[in-house]
């Protein structure tokens, strides 16, 4: 796209970006990948539909709207919608959601997932070049949207903070991130029912989570079958309830964003307004030790009433928010710097924010959420920067970005010393998320 004036290599990775998402694209929704992930998942669409946004507006719609069709009657968006037969563990029947009332008329599973849905709804309209079709489509989603936040306000947070509860390490996203260990480590299993995982024909044993952790997501999705999906009794009994820093920060800013919808289409706001002060009030009480001078934020254990105090790129997910004050931007500007790619090890010019620091000792380049480089984690530090004014920082991740997509590919996640691809190759979100940089910061 000329309009962009676009130099010689953004011109090549738009091309590619654009080709992954043409590739990947089901008629009304995109899979993240066509081998490892042959379905829609949650927050995968809303990033797919931020880059889309830029490309072909009605398919950012569609993506949206398609998501939604799979809304459980109580509010929830579940994680994944199983959308054709295809293999992947685990499958539609392993969830067995009709044990629930709530379910919907689909096959879906029965966790959610991050709400970036609100954030992206608002960016295609920005982005829509039929505004009309844009206003259109923010009316049917409204109510549905409003009703997810809504389940996540109530439901999921009994103790009335504004910071979401999550039952299970997927609906994080981040799923065998070392913010889950001390918890998932200390669940004695029983008996899990057997299962055969089909993500190790696809991708190395190394860079996936372990069968150690499998187990334990088996045993919750047990658990959560055998409180019929009643939040109320999960959260009786479950070893894992755990207020999510990354969650509750997106849905605080998912919220301005729905904020900003519901004012375009004539709604009123009130409701959102109230469950903004709630996370405003409560945010750092839950999610920061006042003790020290880090200004990092962390996950709360509700059955240990403590934080986790894992040092990741999740305790800098506050620069996503607003709830950051401007002296304090500098704390996590110097954090950003400590967690970075180590430049002597470096392939690149410049550097992007790992998993985990990279002098961590739990710091692993290849495995999943324990070290590597993930795009859509670094496309949220960008838009915080952005947000505080700080260009010259965005840009340099900015341009990070496009060299590692150019020189590698689009892949799920990349070793942060060498900068090669690892999990999947043409990865849904990574191209999206780098269509929307080219197009936008
Ligand atoms: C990964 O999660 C799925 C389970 O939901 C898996 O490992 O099979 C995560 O990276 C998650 O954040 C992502 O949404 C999903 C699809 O890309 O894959």
């Amino acid at each position: 796209m000329d309009e962009y004036n676009f130099n010689k290599k953004e011109k090549r990775v738009f091309k590619q970006a654009k080709d992954v998402l043409e590739k990947n694209w089901k008629g009304r929704y995109t899979v993240p990948s066509l081998t490892l992930y042959p379905h829609q998942w949650s927050w995968d669409s809303a990033f797919i539909a931020i880059g889309n946004a830029h490309i072909n507006q009605y398919r950012a719609q569609d993506e949206l709207l398609s998501l939604f069709e799979g809304q459980w009657k109580n509010g929830m968006v579940p994680h994944t919608v199983y959308r054709t037969k295809k293999s992947y563990f685990p499958p539609p029947e392993f969830w067995n959601i009709d044990l629930s009332p709530d379910a919907p008329n689909m096959r879906t599973s029965g966790i959610t997932h991050p709400p970036v849905h609100a954030i992206a709804a608002y960016h295609v309209f920005q982005n829509a070049q039929d505004k009309n079709s844009a206003i259109f489509f923010l009316k049917q989603i409204y109510p549905k949207l409003l009703k997810f936040h809504n389940y996540l306000m109530t439901t999921r947070d009994p103790e009335k903070t504004g910071l979401v509860t999550i039952f299970h390490p997927w609906e994080s996203g981040f799923d065998n991130s070392v913010r889950w260990d001390d918890t998932l480590s200390k669940i004695e299993i029983k008996e899990v029912p057997e299962y055969t995982r089909t993500d190790l024909d696809r991708v190395g044993t190394e860079e996936r989570p372990s069968d150690f952790f499998y187990d334990r997501y088996v045993y919750l999705i047990e658990l959560l079958k055998e409180c019929h999906y009643n939040e109320e009794k999960i959260y009786d009994l479950t070893p894992f309830k755990i207020k999510d820093v990354v969650f509750s920060s997106i849905l605080y800013m998912a919220n301005k964003s729905l904020f900003k919808i519901a004012e375009i289409i004539g709604q009123n706001c009130d409701e959102i307004n109230s469950w903004q002060n709630k996370t405003e009030k409560n945010y750092y009480h839950y999610f920061c030790c006042d003790s020290d001078n880090e200004h990092l934020v962390y996950d709360y254990d509700i059955s240990t009433k403590q934080r986790i105090e894992k040092r990741t790129t999740a305790s800098l997910m506050s620069i996503f928010t607003d709830l950051l004050d401007k002296e304090k931007v500098q704390n996590i500007l110097s954090w950003m710097k400590h967690s970075h790619i180590c430049k002597q090890n470096c392939v690149h010019n410049h550097s992007l924010i790992t998993s985990i620091a990279v002098q961590d000792e739990e710091f692993n380049p290849l495995n999943y959420w324990r070290g590597p480089v993930w795009i859509n984690i670094n496309w949220m530090l960008i838009k915080g920067l952005l947000n505080y004014g700080f260009y010259d920082e965005a840009k340099k991740l900015k341009d990070a970005i496009i060299d590692l997509a150019d020189e590698h590919g689009f892949f799920e996640y990349y070793n942060p010393l060498t900068g090669e691809g690892l999990g999947i190759n043409e990865f849904s979100w990574s191209a999206a998320l780098t269509i929307d940089l080219l197009c936008h910061s």
